[in-house]
């Protein structure tokens, strides 16, 4: 069995981070331990005065003890960190932890729809591009990909695919072998991913059936079932693929209710397309 250590926030309410990472990478067969940075009442995205605990200051010790005890990692993924600091101690986590074979994969959730998430200043990209020089995979949307080179943000419409290829290849110079860009749509309903294998150079489009609803929380969801196939030893385009599918069946299934369900997908009653 795999073994994938996610650093993340836990939202107490609002289905993102370590909420869904955790039912996710598990329904894939894949043993996930979690290391939470903070407790959130909820995300921050869409909700006011929610409380925030930061609990960084165990992720060293916590380190510290896993290398005692020899625990050993596929993978390390990481996902939302609420500040620099949170960066630092999460590279200082993976110098302790990461043996030969563990896999860094990095989704730099910090902005969409062309701007940062309101907990960040303009300086947060900075210290994310830093922690994606370590990566094995980067999975950014457009959004994080334009902040991370200080490149111009186009939206939908106003780019082309060799706009979005010089994102992924761009990504990759920084270090990444294996680079996804996520929430790729173009006006003709190819809607998905771009997945760059750097080592071949080699790059394709992964589509799915264009969604009209946008959800909160299904970039986490696309990151934790891309992992989970990485560690599992699918290729890059099958891992994106199945990422791809799994996002679509959860907006999808989601969609019509979203009267009722406004701040993220019904993935749980979708897990069972992950399980096989
Ligand atoms: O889905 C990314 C995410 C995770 N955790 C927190 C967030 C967000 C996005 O806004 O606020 C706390």
């Amino acid at each position: 069995m795999k073994r994938i250590a996610t650093i993340q926030d836990i939202s107490c309410f609002g289905k993102c981070s370590i909420t869904v990472s955790l039912p996710v990478i598990s329904a894939m067969g894949v043993e996930c331990c979690i290391v939470p940075t903070t407790v959130l009442s909820t995300h921050t995205a869409g909700f006011t005065g929610y409380t925030v605990c930061d609990i960084s200051d165990q992720l060293l010790p916590i380190a510290e003890h896993w290398s005692k005890e020899g625990i050993t990692l596929d993978a390390l993924y990481t996902g939302y960190l609420g500040s620099e600091e949170q960066i630092e101690l999460t590279e200082k986590f993976i110098e302790l932890t990461k043996n030969e074979g563990t896999m860094i994969f990095v989704d730099p959730a910090m902005a969409d729809y062309g701007k940062l998430y309101p907990a960040f200043d303009e300086n947060f990209p900075k210290k994310m591009r830093e922690l994606c020089s370590l990566a094995d995979v980067v999975c950014p949307n457009i959004t994080e990909a334009c902040l991370l080179l200080g490149r111009e943000y186009k939206e939908e419409g106003d780019y082309d695919e060799g706009y979005i290829l010089s994102l992924a290849r761009g990504l990759a110079e920084l270090g990444a072998k294996k680079v996804v860009i996520t929430g790729v749509k173009y006006g003709d309903g190819r809607h998905g991913a771009l997945a760059l294998d750097a080592e071949s150079g080699e790059s394709r489009y992964l589509y799915g059936e264009d969604q009209v609803c946008r959800f909160h929380g299904t970039g986490d969801i696309f990151s934790s079932v891309l992992c989970g196939a990485l560690v599992k030893g699918e290729n890059v385009y099958d891992a994106t693929q199945e990422a791809v599918d799994f996002t679509v069946a959860c907006i999808a299934h989601t969609a019509p209710d979203r009267e009722n369900h406004p701040y993220g997908v019904k993935f749980e009653e979708c897990l069972h397309l992950l399980v096989k």
